[in-house]
């Protein structure tokens, strides 16, 4: 390791670490932060204790500021059975305090890094933004007992609540850490997407991509072409599908929103078109007429290129999602069309980043999309081969979703009931073990806008069963975007990863209990 010291029990203590000094922890490291925090270091021996008489107390505060403070209070007042107020720093300070600080002078902690330090009467979160904040309070909620997710006082067991006297200065590798849900193949709820979305927050992920439209379902409503909703009606298998009223969606946004994580809408084409084309067949130029499919098969729809309808259909699908999402990202797909010509595919291409840019988003699309001419701006996402080098063009980036290391729909072994495998066996070290800025031959950190996991829902019916794909894998993947490469070591993190265990069970989320893993 480089820039750490490696003490099993700690993430990455930078600062003169003496592992001698270091108390050997009876079960699970006292110090189990994920992702690993830039740098680690503690301050003595005398921990904070959350007593009863603790307070939030926040410092020049705004909205947003407000509601990461209000937020963690909620997660304190259930376990902990204290009144744990929150107010602004102009009212008379309590003794014990928790206090977030927004301050715009530290420029080093960047949009969502923050400060982290635990004395022996106070805890200081400071950070530039809120979600930097947002980050700090994850941190903290991790520093915590875990019997901190608990709901119930009565029944934690816990007499004293300390938080171990470390100083943390933090901040993210990468822009995007982000997981994608594919809504399409199987449905899920709202309700579900929340769920998803909880766990994402966790573990400092930024961006939820939605995989909204795909041969199996269409499942947004879009009101200038209300009969999309046609091929709402079912998923894979032949289970009654569902989608998203307009009001759904900007639910979901706002949640999201609120845990500081980006949407970025997927329609996918010109091909995992079917759904679309179910209501518009005569725009199909794919091997099949139409029809609702339930089956797995890919490649056999597409959208014809050389119609003008296709893109007055598309731009009335991408303005009114668009208008819905804040961020400022709309995924076009793009990914295995076999029923094109390449100039038509690339034509395609171009003609959609011209709609996606007038309607004031950058364009996301699968790494095929590099076969086209792309504009400074947009991002192409690695996931199948390395022509995702095709992308690297001035003003260009990468997401990196390599099927062999990050696609957590793939079976952990050969064991694994769920999933699929045609990108390999993907056991919980191999979606660890690997370096987002080189893997791609050409491709250096700067090429990398950052990471994310995708989901599909081919064999995954309901969150019970996204859980056990995506846990532990997901926190893995959390840490490969989070952390400085050079500070990230396996061994460590699968010692840091064992005692989250016990918090999943609290929140109710279920996890494949990996062998590579000592719970
Ligand atoms: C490939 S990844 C696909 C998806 C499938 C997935 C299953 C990508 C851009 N396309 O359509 O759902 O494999 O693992």
């Amino acid at each position: 390791m480089k820039s750490t010291c490696f003490l099993g029990a700690f993430a990455a203590v930078v600062v003169a670490c003496r592992p001698s000094t270091v108390p050997a922890p009876a079960r699970g490291p006292a110090v189990a932060v994920i992702p690993a925090p830039v740098s680690l270091s503690l301050r003595g021996n005398a921990p904070f204790v959350l007593g009863d008489s603790a307070a939030i107390v926040v410092d020049a505060p705004n909205d947003s500021a407000m509601r990461v403070a209000n937020a963690l209070a909620a997660l304190l007042r259930p376990p902990t059975g204290f009144a744990i107020p929150t107010t602004t720093s102009a009212g008379a300070t309590p003794r014990h305090a928790i206090r977030l600080r927004l301050d715009g002078a530290r420029g080093e902690l960047g949009d969502e890094g923050y400060a982290l330090e635990v004395r022996p009467d106070s805890v200081h979160i400071a950070a530039r933004t809120a979600a930097g904040l947002f980050h700090g309070v994850q941190t903290l909620r991790q520093l915590l007992p875990y019997a901190i997710e608990s709901e119930n006082s009565q029944t934690t067991g816990v007499t004293q609540w300390t938080i171990p006297p470390v100083s943390i200065v933090d901040r993210p590798r990468f822009i995007w850490r982000g997981a994608m849900l594919d809504v399409a193949r199987h449905f899920f709820t709202v309700d579900e997407v929340k769920q998803f979305i909880d766990i994402l927050a966790l573990y400092k992920l930024n961006t939820l991509h939605l995989h909204l439209a795909d041969d199996q379902g269409w499942r947004i409503e879009i009101k200038s072409r209300p009969t999309l909703l046609a091929a709402a009606v079912t998923q894979v298998g032949g289970g009654p599908g569902g989608y998203y009223t307009q009001a759904d969606y900007s639910e979901i946004v706002r949640y999201a929103g609120e845990r500081f994580i980006t949407v970025v809408p997927e329609i996918d084409m010109p091909a995992h078109s079917n759904a679309m084309l179910v209501s518009f067949p005569e725009l199909s130029c794919g091997k099949r007429a139409p029809a609702l499919y339930t089956g797995i098969e890919v490649g056999f729809s597409a959208l014809c290129p050389d119609k003008e309808d296709t893109y007055r259909l598309l731009d009335d699908i991408i303005r009114e999602i668009s208008g819905l999402t804040p961020g400022p990202y709309f995924h076009i797909g793009g990914d295995e069309v076999q029923a094109l010509t390449r100039e038509q595919y690339a034509r395609f291409i171009e003609r959609v980043q011209d709609i996606v840019t007038k309607n004031g988003k950058r364009m996301v699309g699968w790494e095929e999309i590099g076969r086209a001419r792309l504009l400074p701006g947009t991002l192409s996402q690695q996931w199948f081969t390395d022509s995702a080098r095709n992308s690297l063009v001035p003003g260009v980036q990468l997401i990196m979703s390599p099927g062999k290391k990050v696609y957590i729909d793939q079976k952990y072994d050969s064991t694994t009931e769920l999933g699929l495998s045609w990108a390999g066996f993907v056991e919980v070290r191999t979606s660890y073990d690997w370096d987002p800025a080189t893997y791609v031959p050409g491709a250096t950190e700067a090429n990398v806008a950052g990471v994310e996991a995708p989901l599909w829902s081919e064999t995954i019916r309901n969150m019970t069963a996204a859980q056990q794909l995506i846990m532990p894998r997901l926190p893995a993947v959390a840490e490969v975007g989070w952390t400085p490469q050079g500070a990230r070591n396996w061994e460590d993190f699968r010692q840091r990863l064992a005692p989250h265990a016990r918090r999943w069970r609290l929140l109710g989320i279920n996890y494949y209990a990996s062998p590579q893993i000592a719970w």
